[in-house]
């Protein structure tokens, strides 16, 4: 349910810096009839603040968890940088570069987001300002069952919490909180040839995929994808390899408007792994590994049992040639030795001379084992996680207040720039 304040339609036209102190108060006073974002009694309104919220994040003296007392809090945790923009101009200090990236809740994730994408996302909070989103704009872009999609929602998040993110150190939240994505992804929509749109590769194959619903969302899905990226300021963009022709479009993107208007959108690098970019079906080497692939043999899910995991190795399509060599002839055993070379730090080398003389079985049973072992703290955390919902709802109601701050910041100067009219 989705109501209006004041403050929301001065937010939506971008005014909200422009009014003064006195006003602004008294906009925040005025009810707002918010959307129910988490079940816990967090309310986001519409532009993204925290109504209220009973689950708190934080503890007793750490000064509430109303919207201002969070900024307070993040104001604090960032040395007097509240993450916007403006906060970091007028910081001292020069702000850290920003990594953006998303995932989205269409079912358990997979080995293959794991390794070509998410176990990167931990390893950069320290030296960035790390921005990750649970994409489920994107999701739609396939007919989704509402009540599945809020509930893998929720179970993303945790398994990003339990790979390693921590809400502490990296900004985590649910995209469709922050309502920006959406308003930038249309302004960014004028400046994309649709030509460039039915280029890409990944439009090509799901539309093959799902021939009775070739919407229009499959086709502007790089567009909001674009969208996400620019609108935090983004310096570096962690995926898989499946996802460099989606960046390049939104360079393009970048590029474009920075020329018609002035420079307003950081140009974003992609930050993509040298092994196990792309992690490939365990039945269909030549095809990537999916979460939505109906064969569930093919698929190595981060919730995966061990015995379904060592089950899954040992049925991988290999081939009749026995020795494990990595090599373009054979794609299935390259696949296994990327994701033992990932997880173990061996390189091609080195597995060759390890298995050297010794069978594909022995083969795949070390690279289950290898799994197994790298997968178990990530499901205990998760359980433990899931099973506080309330502190994860806080987690993502908190990840869309910061992640608005900096996004409303850019999407009110894009506004300003193509001319539309603030009051
Ligand atoms: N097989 C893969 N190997 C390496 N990286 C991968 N990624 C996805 N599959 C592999 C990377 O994971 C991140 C999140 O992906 P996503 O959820 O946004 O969407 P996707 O690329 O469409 O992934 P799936 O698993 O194939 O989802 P479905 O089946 O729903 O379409 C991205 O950085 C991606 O590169």
């Amino acid at each position: 349910m989705i109501g209006l304040c004041a403050r929301h339609i001065l937010s939506v036209y971008g005014a909200v810096q422009k009014i003064s102190r006195p006003a602004r108060r008294k906009a925040q006073k005025s009810p707002c009839a918010g959307l129910r974002g988490v079940a816990c009694g967090a309310r986001l309104c519409y532009h993204g603040y925290i109504a209220s919220h009973k689950n708190a994040l934080s503890r007793p003296g750490q000064g509430g968890t109303g919207p201002r007392a969070v900024f307070r809090r993040e104001k604090r945790r960032n040395g007097g940088n509240d993450m916007s923009e403006a906060g970091a101009q007028s910081a001292a200090a020069p702000r850290k570069k920003r990594v953006f990236s998303g995932i989205q809740p269409t079912g358990v994730f997979t080995l293959g987001n794991y390794v070509g994408a998410v176990r990167n996302w931990p390893k950069l909070q320290d030296e960035y300002e790390c921005i990750y989103s649970v994409v489920d704009e994107h999701a739609i872009t396939v007919r989704q069952d509402p009540a599945a999609l809020r509930r893998q929602t929720r179970e993303t998040a945790a398994l990003l919490l339990a790979s390693g993110i921590s809400p502490e150190k990296s900004v985590v939240f649910v995209q469709s909180h922050v309502p920006a994505h959406a308003q930038l992804s249309w302004v960014l929509s004028c400046f994309c040839p649709f030509g460039d749109l039915t280029r890409m590769h990944q439009f090509k194959e799901k539309s093959a995929k799902h021939p009775e619903d070739i919407n229009g969302g499959l086709l502007t899905y790089p567009i909001l994808m674009a969208a996400d990226i620019l609108l935090y300021q983004t310096d570096l963009v962690p995926i898989g390899i499946d996802q460099k022709q989606h960046l390049e479009l939104a360079r393009n993107i970048a590029q474009r408007f920075n020329g018609v208007y002035s420079p307003t959108f950081t140009m974003p690098d992609g930050y993509i792994p040298q092994v196990g970019a792309k992690v490939m079906s365990l039945q269909e080497p030549e095809k990537k590994m999916s979460k939505s692939d109906a064969n569930e043999n093919a698929v190595v899910r981060m919730l995966d049992t061990p015995d379904a995991i060592l089950r899954k190795f040992k049925r991988a399509v290999t081939d009749s040639d026995g020795c494990v060599r990595a090599g373009a002839d054979k794609p299935g055993v390259t696949n296994l030795m990327s994701i033992y070379g990932v997880l173990t730090g061996k390189s091609f080398a080195d597995i060759e001379r390890e298995f050297d003389g010794r069978g594909y079985g022995e083969f795949k049973q070390a690279v289950a084992q290898t799994v197994v072992d790298a997968l178990r703290p990530i499901q205990q955390e998760y359980a433990r996680l899931l099973a506080d919902r309330g502190y994860l709802d806080g987690v993502l109601a908190e990840g869309a207040v910061r992640a608005g701050a900096i996004a409303r910041r850019t999407l009110a100067k894009v506004y300003k720039k193509i001319g539309f009219l603030q009051l």
